[in-house]
């Protein structure tokens, strides 16, 4: 047995004994039933301990204790609830950019729902160039490909769509803190805890796939951010005081993601703006709004339903559909 069909059958074992906890499996009896030969599944016992899975083993017995601190396409499974969003789960340990790997994947056919997540990235991207710190074990990096049936100018939606999934699902772990600063952060006592990356490849005026990419700050500590972010970034941790189980917290962002986008191709934001609106850090506020080279100040008023920002300059209504957002202090 060659060491990608060992991983493969310690995921099979895996899903027998990840649901029972405590409970005593003989190797013998695993072997029966996954077709397998004893030694095969000690030694895939092994692998599994480690990939960081707590198990009790012995020659003749597994017993499952506690899972893995992972991103791995089982450990999400184990949570996932959502009809099409992750039911194809690619999970890796390190990438470039997950957003990069989904867009190949795209590319060559990959379907509607395909979830791309890495315990790392080293060319992690934000937009406009920028770059998106993801250290091993802390974080969540996670893209997914989607194949909305409308037209590309609806799409700029997306990304506050998603930032509001991400929101909805902080909310669990950060009840009232949850903040979303138009068009793509999530934001945490004004320090950004998640940044969504969406990327749109059209063909013949059409869409022809979305990648929608987003970075979750989980479990780092403030000393784990690199001094030029730190004073900007937390995470779900720092404001909890709890260590997340990544997993969990993938598996829940998925399917507040689908409930969201269930309807996003017929009514776009429509059904969402209330939501949105109350998460919104900017409505109320002076900003001062930079799209490319031009810059315009002016009080932000409203979000809608393509996800516009509605910014009244000198009395007059401008609305805008992306762009880098300064908060005016004291406005
Ligand atoms: C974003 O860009 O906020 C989008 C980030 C998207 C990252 C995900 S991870 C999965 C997928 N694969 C990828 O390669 N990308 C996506 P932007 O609005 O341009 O913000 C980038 C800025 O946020 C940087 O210039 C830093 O100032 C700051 N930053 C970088 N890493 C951060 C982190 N981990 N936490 C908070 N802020 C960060």
């Amino acid at each position: 047995m060659n060491q990608a069909e060992l991983e493969q059958l310690a995921d099979e074992v895996l899903s027998f004994i990840r649901k029972k906890r405590k409970q005593i499996f003989a190797i013998s009896t695993l072997a029966k039933k996954l077709k397998s030969e004893s030694s095969d599944i000690y030694k895939a016992a092994k692998v599994l301990k480690s990939w960081g899975y707590v198990i009790k083993l012995s020659k003749s017995e597994i017993t499952f204790r506690q899972a893995a601190d992972t991103l791995s396409a089982t450990e999400i499974n184990y949570y996932l609830k959502t009809k099409i969003i992750g039911q194809n789960l690619v999970s890796f340990h390190s990438l470039k950019s997950t957003n990069d790997i989904a867009s190949q994947m795209a590319a060559t056919g990959a379907a509607e729902g395909t979830v791309i997540t890495a315990e790392k990235q080293t060319l992690g991207r934000g937009r406009l160039g920028r770059s998106w710190h993801s250290p091993e074990k802390v974080g969540a990096y996670i893209s997914i490909i989607i194949t909305p049936k409308m037209s590309p100018e609806k799409a700029p939606g997306l990304s506050v769509m998603t930032a509001l999934a991400a929101a909805e699902t902080f909310e669990k772990y950060c009840p009232g803190k949850v903040r979303i600063k138009w068009p793509n952060d999530v934001l945490i006592g004004n320090r950004k805890v998640a940044g969504v990356l969406t990327e749109l490849y059209t063909k013949n005026n059409k869409i022809d796939y979305v990648i929608v990419g987003i970075g979750i700050n989980i479990n780092q500590k403030q000393t784990d951010f690199p001094q030029t972010i730190r004073k900007l970034a937390t995470s779900l941790r720092q404001v909890s005081g709890k260590k997340i189980n990544r997993a969990e917290l993938t598996a829940e962002f998925l399917q507040h993601f689908e409930k969201e986008y269930k309807s996003y191709p017929k009514s776009q934001l429509g059904g969402s703006l209330k939501r949105i609106r109350a998460y919104s850090s900017l409505l109320g506020q002076t900003i001062i709004l930079k799209t490319g080279d031009k810059s315009l100040t002016g009080q932000a008023i409203d979000i809608d339903k393509t996800g516009a920002l509605i910014v009244e300059v000198n009395g007059e209504k401008v609305t805008v559909s992306g762009g880098e957002v300064t908060v005016v202090k004291g406005s």
